[in-house]
């Protein structure tokens, strides 16, 4: 098996969806966090000028969602064929759909704007890929994403509907129990459920 270390921030962020995977897989890899105080000196040094970055026994690979999906693939949590790696890009790139969504409310400083921005945001935009990702988990039996086991899609959506509580409140999954269930489901997958335990307490 190569040498991974994946470079990043002390954070969950855009390098945690890579580390589930890693998880997932029960395979080895350096989680290697720098400080914000050292990334001046890293910057210049770094592929496209910005972290996570994955090394591969010294090959650089810059782009969460490349990091994301190469580590999936190497350890085949994928999707089994292609049409299943397609499925599982579907979800994936809804839950990018969910960011971009959300992205503006960090922007809002005004506590007032900020509670209508998550409101109008939560019902213009978000419900309607909540409700696609509920269906779509419906279509193939309820317990996964993709095909007939855990893979980045599962892992990708527990990252992005913790955020999506994060931003929305608590009842943000009441009108989808399949997300719900699944969401604690991936949470309590052994293998996850020993990561989130163990790793980092961090802000973001
Ligand atoms: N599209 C890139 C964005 C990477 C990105 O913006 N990373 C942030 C941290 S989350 C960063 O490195 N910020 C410091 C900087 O750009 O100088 C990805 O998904 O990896």
């Amino acid at each position: 098996m190569p040498n991974y270390k994946l470079i990043y921030f002390n954070g969950r962020g855009r390098a945690e969806v890579a580390r589930y995977v890693f998880a997932l897989a029960g395979a080895e890899y350096e989680d290697h966090r720098i400080e914000f105080s050292e990334w001046a000196a890293l910057k210049p040094t770094m592929p496209a000028g910005a972290l996570p970055v994955l090394e591969v026994d010294g090959a650089r690979i810059a782009q969460s969602h490349a990091i994301a999906r190469y580590v999936a693939r190497e350890f085949n949590l994928a999707g089994d064929n292609n049409l299943e790696m397609a499925q599982c890009d579907q979800v994936l790139e809804t839950l990018v759909d969910i960011s971009n969504d959300a992205a503006p409310i960090g922007s809002e400083k005004d506590e007032t704007k900020k509670a209508e921005l998550k409101k109008s945001i939560f019902e213009e935009k978000v419900k309607a890929k909540l409700q696609y990702l509920d269906n779509f988990l419906a279509a193939n039996g309820g317990e996964f994403f993709v095909g007939k086991k855990f893979t980045l899609a599962d892992v990708g959506a527990l990252f992005r509907l913790d955020r999506v509580i994060g931003d929305f409140g608590d009842d943000a999954l009441k009108d989808f129990p399949k997300l719900a269930a699944h969401r604690e489901k991936v949470s309590k997958e052994p293998k996850i459920a020993a990561w989130i335990e163990k790793r980092p307490k961090t802000n973001f």
